[in-house]
């Protein structure tokens, strides 16, 4: 499988700002790890981080991001915005659609978001609601905070681009990639050079104030379902109502009660 080249992904990017400073890496920690390093020692906005391989792949609360190593994009982009500390889920938003829409572009597979943080494949029934997913893709959103003021946002992606169907079940049990997907093999700097292009075209509106939280609500899979949230000490069951303008996920239990789930603190699974 052909490496990724520094020289081929410039001439590929169709930005002004994203991945001009780019970080690429044959081996690291933690792409996200590495661009908050950047952050504090000053890096523009826009620097993006990029590995073909990680040792410390994380995900949310303390779980492994696992990727063999020259199949996957596993990269970090630092963003600088004006925006509150509670609306830092904003960045998370936009990096999922923007990297929906690079698959479907490059790929024309066909993704859904699945609240809080996946891109994943679904199968769907006759009435067109997902009934089954495969995880795609996963996003990990960190922030660094100066004086209760956001100073910038990590926003980390793992996408299983090239990984062959018989080493998925050994990352995790619904695993997909986008060549079990497809049957075929996707060029990784030109689904890069487009998911930046994605980046950067959303990013705009939103410094300007515009909220991405409609359209990605509108795209979240989950919504409408009857769905199971776990935290760490308790387990509810309901429908997923929505989510709110920072994210949340808005679940109707059955006795009635509304309750805010932050992202942060769950994982989410279909009921039987
Ligand atoms: C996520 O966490 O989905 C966020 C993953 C973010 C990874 C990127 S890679 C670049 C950057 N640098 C990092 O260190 N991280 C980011 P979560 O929702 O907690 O899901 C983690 C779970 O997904 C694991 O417990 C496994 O069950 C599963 N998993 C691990 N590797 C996977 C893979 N390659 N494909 C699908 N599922 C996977």
């Amino acid at each position: 499988m052909e490496r990724l080249e520094r020289a081929r992904i410039e001439a590929l990017l169709r930005t002004a700002r994203w991945g001009r400073n780019l970080i690429l890496l044959e081996r690291t920690g933690s792409t996200n790890d590495v661009a908050k390093e950047a952050a504090l020692a000053g890096a523009p906005e826009g620097t993006v981080v990029v590995a073909e391989e990680q040792t410390a792949g994380r995900g949310r609360l303390g779980r492994r991001w696992v990727a063999p190593s020259g199949t996957c994009l596993l990269c970090s982009l630092l963003f600088r915005p004006t925006l509150p500390l509670s609306r830092a889920n904003w960045l998370t938003m936009l990096t999922s659609m923007a990297a929906a829409d690079a698959i479907r572009e490059q790929t024309g597979l066909r993704v859904d978001l699945k609240w809080p943080n996946d891109l994943v494949v679904s199968d769907r029934g006759a009435d067109g609601q997902a009934r089954a997913w495969r995880k795609l893709a996963g996003v990990l959103t960190e922030t660094g905070v100066r004086e209760e003021h956001l100073d910038f946002v990590v926003v980390g992606i793992g996408i299983n681009v090239n990984i062959p169907p018989d080493l998925l079940p050994g990352l995790a049990p619904n695993a997909t990639s986008i060549l079990a997907e497809t049957g075929r093999e996707t060029d990784r700097a030109a689904l890069l050079a487009a998911f930046l292009h994605e980046v950067e075209r959303r990013y705009v509106p939103l410094q300007a104030g515009k909220s991405p939280q409609r359209e990605w609500a509108a795209r979240l899979a989950t919504i409408g379902q009857r769905v199971q949230v776990h935290t760490s000490t308790a387990t509810f069951v309901g429908v997923a109502e929505g989510v709110d303008e920072e994210g949340a996920l808005l679940l109707r239990a059955e006795d009635g009660t509304l309750h805010r789930l932050l992202a942060g603190d769950v994982t989410l699974s279909s009921t039987p």
